[in-house]
């Protein structure tokens, strides 16, 4: 039950979870915001580029794909009814994940943080309030059936414990300047 429930979260938010980290990987290049000012303080910053956000989104549409392509034999292996994702599903999960964490990156000029400075809660939910909002508004039904509360709930517990997971080993990996 519990089991099925985290597979299901799991299955269901990894076009979410990859793109900030393809993002990482991929970043330079234009910031998104040209360089440019508000109120004394960047409006995005040099962490957020055109590249990163375009790459991250690609590879989180492709990785729906491919998980749509072994659905039947990884449902059967677990034994649970995986989801299939819709395109517009996919990319809005994946381009929805990336706006989130710009839009964090956005809030945390605006309070004063520096490019890289930590703002707990936000750092590890942004994502998955941006990839849940444009899923729901792009294919409402599909993203109604998929996260049930419970799988909400799972998402909700699961995402954050993943979260500092992934960026502490980047940054012991030496592919990321915070451990955040
Ligand atoms: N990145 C990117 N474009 C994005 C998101 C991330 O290029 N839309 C790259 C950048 O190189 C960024 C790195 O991934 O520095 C790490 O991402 P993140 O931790 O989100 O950015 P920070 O540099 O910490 O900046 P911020 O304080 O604005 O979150
Ligand atoms: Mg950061
Ligand atoms: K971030």
């Amino acid at each position: 039950m519990i089991g099925s429930l985290v597979a299901t979260a799991f299955w269901a938010m990894v076009p979410a979870y990859v793109p900030n980290n393809a993002a990482v990987l991929a970043g330079g290049g234009r910031p998104i915001d040209g360089g440019r000012e508000w109120r004394g303080a960047r409006v995005l910053g040099d962490g957020k580029t055109w590249r990163g956000t375009a790459v991250g989104t690609l590879v989180g549409v492709v990785l729906a794909l491919a998980l749509n392509a072994v659905n039947d034999p990884a449902s059967a292996a677990l034994g649970v009814d995986l989801p299939t994702f819709s395109l517009p599903a996919a990319f809005a999960l994946a381009f929805g994940a990336m706006c989130g964490d710009i839009g964090a990156s956005f809030l945390k000029r605006r309070s004063g943080r520096e490019r890289g400075a930590a703002f707990p809660g936000i750092d590890q939910l942004d994502f998955v309030a941006g990839a849940l909002l444009f899923a729901l508004v792009v294919d409402t039904g599909w993203t109604l059936d998929t996260f049930t509360l419970p799988v909400l709930a799972a998402v909700l517990v699961m995402t954050p414990v993943l979260h500092v997971v992934t960026n502490v080993g980047a940054y012991a990996l030496g592919l990321k300047n915070e451990p955040w």
